[in-house]
C-alpha cells in the first residue's frame, strides 16, 4: 500500500504553532520520523487555522523539499492555495483535492495536467457526502470522465470514496468499501483508490484499533492508498499482515522487522 503521512497538518495543535512560529525544525523531523515508518508520501495542510494558507503552504513545501525527494500531497480545500502553491514544487507532486463540484474540476484537472501532477478526487458534489456506494461511483464515472477530458489518465486520479467518523456516521463505512471494491469495475485502467483513514475514528476512544481494523477490511477491498499516522505502529503492522494475507508481499518470519 502507498502511505501517505498525515502528520504534517496544522489540524494538530503542536503543528499549527510549529507553523506559526516558523520552526523549521520540528516539521523536519516530522516528516523525517514519518519517512522512517514508511510513509511513501507526505501530506501538507497548513490547518483550518491559518491566516496565510497560501504562505504557510509555501513555507512548509520548501523546509520539506530540504530533506525528501518524496512525493507532497498539497491538501487544501483552496483552489488558489494549490495554484500558487504548486510552482513551488520540485518533487513529485499529488493534487489533494479535486470534488466533483464544477468550478473545482474545471480548475483542478487543469492544473494537474500542467503540473504533471497526480490528483486526488473526493466523491463529494454540490449536494455534499453522498448516502451510499451507488452516489459515490456515480461522481466517480463523472470525476474520471472529466479528467480524461482534461489529458489525464485514469491512473493518475485517486477516488476517495470520503471515509466518515464511525460515531456520527455508521452507515456510511460499509458503503465506503462497497465503493472501494465496485470503483475497479468502472474502466480500465482503474483508478487507484485512497481513503483518510484516521477519519473513522475521529471522536471515538479506540482509535487506533477502529484505524487499523477498516484499514485491513479496506485493503481486502482493494484499497490502494491511504493518509494515516505512520508513526502508529500497530496500524502499521496491521497492513503488512493484511497484505502478506493477500499474497501481495513475500512471507517470511520476521517481515514486521523489514
Ligand atoms: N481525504 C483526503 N484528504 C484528507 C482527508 C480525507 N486530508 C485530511 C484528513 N482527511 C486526513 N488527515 C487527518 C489528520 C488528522 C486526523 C484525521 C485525519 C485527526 N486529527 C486529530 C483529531 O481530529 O482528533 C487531531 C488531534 C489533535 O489535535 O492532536 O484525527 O479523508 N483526500
Amino acid at each position: 500500500m502507498f502511505i501517505i503521512g498525515e502528520r504534517i497538518n496544522g489540524m494538530f495543535k503542536n503543528v499549527a504553532r510549529a507553523i506559526v512560529s516558523r520552526d523549521k525544525k520540528s516539521i523536519q523531523e516530522l516528516a523525517v520520523a514519518q519517512l522512517n515508518k514508511g510513509a511513501d508520501a507526505l501530506d501538507v495542510n497548513v490547518g483550518p487555522a491559518s491566516p496565510n494558507p497560501t504562505k504557510d503552504m509555501v513555507w512548509l513545501i520548501q523546509i520539506l523539499q530540504e530533506i525528501t525527494d518524496k512525493p507532497l500531497v498539497i491538501d487544501s480545500p483552496s483552489v488558489a492555495v494549490i495554484q500558487e502553491s504548486l510552482p513551488e514544487v520540485k518533487n513529485p507532486v499529488i493534487i489533494n483535492s479535486t470534488t466533483a463540484e464544477d468550478h473545482k474540476l474545471q480548475n483542478l484537472l487543469p492544473l494537474a495536467k500542467q503540473y504533471n501532477a497526480k490528483i486526488i478526487a473526493l466523491t463529494i458534489d454540490e449536494g455534499g457526502v453522498p448516502k451510499d456506494a451507488e452516489s459515490r461511483l456515480e461522481l466517480a464515472v463523472k470525476i474520471i470522465t472529466h479528467a480524461q477530458e482534461a489529458g489525464l489518465s485514469p491512473k493518475d486520479v485517486y477516488i476517495d470514496p470520503v471515509l466518515l467518523p464511525v460515531n456520527v456516521a455508521q452507515d456510511h463505512s460499509p458503503e465506503v468499501l462497497k465503493a472501494l471494491r465496485e470503483v475497479k469495475l468502472l474502466c480500465d485502467p482503474a483508478p487507484p483508490t485512497v481513503v483518510g483513514l484516521s477519519n473513522v475514528s475521529q471522536g471515538a476512544k479506540q482509535r487506533s484499533l477502529i484505524n487499523r481494523t477498516f484499514v485491513v477490511m479496506a485493503l481486502a477491498c482493494g484499497l490502494d492508498s491511504a493518509i494515516l499516522d505512520p508513526l502508529d505502529d500497530d496500524v502499521i503492522n496491521a497492513i503488512k499482515t493484511a497484505e502478506i494475507l493477500l499474497n501481495e508481499q513475500i512471507f517470511c518470519p520476521d517481515y514486521l522487522s523489514i
